[in-house]
């Protein structure tokens, strides 16, 4: 019990909250030309915001407000304005195309947006029968930028309820209808409270940032929840590849970075020339971190990063570990306030080293917005992600694969990543995704999709030598039989690989 009270709104919290505890002349939110709100500047704009939604746009409590544009202090204070005028804000990505928008908008059933005037095109487009659509940062004379101007008088908070939904976070999923989740005003604060608050124990003169979106909860909590709860500062900008991260981590003396496995890839070849001594917390998250990535990431910088299992129907991470708790190699234990266990596919507990389905449950939860798919996902009080793991002997908790991404070859049980984890540690490879391909004989291969690092040609005796080298770390069975290359992998707008559409490649 995290000892929130009954009536709790957490936007206020995490403003004003925070100004009450460290004053307002802190710096909140930056963004990459530079430009600084501190938190009194950031509530100005938000209450001016929240008076605008309740006043002249007509939004009422409960009501839902569609949230889109580029990562900016502007969405960010447009959320909180949304949380404080008590309405539900939907977020969604900004690759989020026109017929994405319009059935996430049928589901939720939207009727207010807000939205980057740089991103409008896309969301009219959609078409969404009622739609009232206000643009933020434009020029138009309706533009927010214009109907919310800070220095009014502040805004009265809408005392919602602890347990009144304050946002609705889409799952893309990597295929079928879209999941809406449902999260609570306390279920925002709990995350703040657990990961941030007990794994990454952020301090007020820390800067945050990183490159997932805030239209994924992955983003929205690294980037403005555990910022804001902890009284330090972000910038919020878009990902703009590696150098672009490094070169904002030097100029803005980045202290904690939230971004995905892949990055830290990509980001290793480039390190040379930039100062990333500022950074003292890496979180990885998103997607499986594979040790030899961990590894790299160490050896390069001498920083440990901390590694996480989240998942947009719990809102964040509920497995992870920092410092000297950090296990290359595993996720690491539930955050404190979680309780995690490995059960078979009837949800009884499985004895600790064999693989089963993850379950957690804790002070988030899964409320799948009318959708069957919640009885699948929690039972008994247990949320079942869908991730096979093993817990260790000592607590520890280690991905093996997503559970139906386990390939069984000639009745071996074979893990993608495992596979993915030995081609990752070749010094020519910088990304692989492994996949069964449906075979008569021994009913699935093993399929290796890869990207060749920067300059390495394709040569003729490539695939052997990679079936060689792999052959040195990993059981003979578990090889790839075929090797496909490509420039880059396909992956979902949040940056999680598509292994269905892999699967595709193979059966043309
Ligand atoms: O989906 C994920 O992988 C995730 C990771 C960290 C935090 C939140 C989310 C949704």
């Amino acid at each position: 019990d995290l000892g929130y009270p009954d009536r709790l709104n957490c936007g206020t919290e995490l403003l004003d909250g925070t100004i009450a505890r460290l004053g307002p002349d802190r710096p909140a939110v930056r963004d990459a030309t530079g430009t600084v709100w501190t938190y009194g500047q950031l509530r100005d704009r938000v209450d001016a915001i929240a008076h605008a939604l309740s006043g002249r746009l007509g939004v009422r409590p409960g009501n839902r407000v569609l949230l889109r544009g580029p990562t900016t202090p502007w969405l960010a204070a447009c959320w909180l304005a949304v949380m404080k005028a008590g309405a539900v804000a939907v977020t969604v990505l900004a690759a989020q195309r026109p017929h994405e928008l319009a059935t996430i908008c049928e589901i939720a059933q939207v009727r207010y947006a807000l939205c980057d005037a740089r991103s409008v095109d896309d969301l009219a487009e959609a078409e969404v029968p009622g739609l009232r659509i206000t643009t933020y940062g434009g020029d138009a004379p309706d533009d927010l930028r214009q109907l919310a101007r800070p220095g009014a008088t502040p805004y009265p908070s809408v005392a919602t309820a602890a347990d009144d939904v304050a946002l609705i976070a889409f799952t893309s999923g990597t295929t079928g209808r879209p999941k809406g989740c449902l999260h609570f005003h306390r279920d925002v604060l709990a995350v703040a409270d657990t990961f941030s608050a007990r794994v990454l124990r952020p301090s007020p003169d820390d800067v945050f940032a990183g490159s997932p979106p805030l239209g994924f909860t992955f983003g929205l909590g690294g980037l403005v929840i555990f910022p804001l709860r902890a009284g330090a500062s972000a910038l919020l900008a878009d990902w703009g590849g590696p150098k672009r991260l490094l070169g904002d981590i030097a100029a803005h003396r980045i202290s904690v970075l939230f971004t995905a496995p892949t990055a830290y890839r990509a980001m290793l070849p480039e390190l040379a020339g930039h100062d990333i001594s500022s950074l003292r917390r890496c979180v990885s998250a998103g997607e499986n971190l594979p040790a030899a990535t961990w590894q790299s990431w160490y050896d390069a910088t001498g920083l440990r990063l901390i590694n996480g299992i989240g998942a947009t129907e719990l809102l964040h991470i509920f497995i992870s570990a920092a410092d000297d708790a950090v296990r290359p190699g595993t996720t690491g234990l539930p955050v404190p306030g979680y309780q995690a266990r490995v059960v078979d596919t009837d949800g009884a507990p499985l004895p600790d080293g064999e693989p089963g389905l993850l379950a957690v449950r804790g002070p988030t939860g899964c409320r799948y917005l009318a959708d069957p798919r919640q009885s699948e996902y929690v039972r008994n009080g247990w949320n079942i992600t869908g991730d096979t793991y093993i817990r260790e002997p000592d607590g520890y908790f280690r991905y093996v694969a997503r559970a139906d991404d386990m390939i069984i070859s000639a009745g071996y049980n074979i893990a993608g990543p495992e596979v993915e984890e030995a081609l990752l540690r070749h010094p020519d490879i910088r990304e692989a995704a492994v996949v069964g391909r449906a075979d008569e004989e021994r009913g699935q291969v093993v399929v290796a999709h890869v990207v060749l690092r920067a300059g390495v040609p394709r040569r003729d005796d490539t695939v052997a030598a990679l079936r060689a080298f792999t052959k040195t770390r990993i059981a003979p069975y578990k090889c790839p039989r075929e090797f496909v290359f490509h420039t880059s992998l396909p992956r979902t707008p949040t940056g999680k690989l598509q292994r269905f559409r892999l699967r595709e490649v193979d059966l043309q």
